[in-house]
């Protein structure tokens, strides 16, 4: 893997102290607000017309649950995330072509929203957990191919 095991330790104590579910859909609401044009991929949650209405819509919160969860298991497998991620990465790249750019805010925006959270690390655990997201965001830009 590209951790040693006490890097490891480092990202999974980090993260062990963020809120997955509330962050969540904190995260992907943020992203359809700051970021309007990725909402074009979301058509079917229903109300986006307001800050507020994403902020409290169900679907954008059930979602955004959904996508970190799925981020944090992968974290489980930090020696293999290319086989953790196969099948989102052909979902994102391959099904629903979102623009690798997408992925590059969406990373930047739940750094943000972790803020609080991610400033209790050590500049070297954030590095860490940079890297790991990126190599996520990576793998479902650029599929496996
Ligand atoms: Ni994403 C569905 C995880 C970024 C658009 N996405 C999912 C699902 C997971 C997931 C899990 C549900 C799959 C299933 O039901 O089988 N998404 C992730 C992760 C990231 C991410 C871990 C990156 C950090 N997704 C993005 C981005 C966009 C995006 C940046 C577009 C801007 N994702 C989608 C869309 C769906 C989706 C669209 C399908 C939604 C639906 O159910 O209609």
């Amino acid at each position: 893997g590209f951790l040693n095991a006490e890097e490891k330790a480092l990202v999974l104590g980090l993260w062990g102290k963020v809120d997955v579910d509330e962050v969540g859909g904190e995260a992907l609401g943020r992203l359809l607000v700051v970021y309007p044009w990725t909402q074009r991929f979301f058509q079917s949650f229903g109300d986006l017309s307001s800050a507020d209405a994403i902020m409290s819509n169900p679907k954008v919160k059930a979602h955004g649950k959904k996508v970190l969860n799925s981020f944090s298991d992968g974290l489980k497998n930090l020696d293999d995330l290319k086989g953790a991620f196969a099948k989102l990465s052909e979902l994102h790249c391959d099904k629903l072509h979102v623009d690798p750019e997408n992925f590059k805010v969406s990373l930047g925006n739940l750094v943000t929203v972790q803020f609080t959270e991610l400033r209790k690390g050590t500049l070297e655990v954030i590095k860490l957990f940079q890297a790991i997201a990126e190599g996520v965001q990576h793998l479902l830009a650029m599929g496996l191919h």
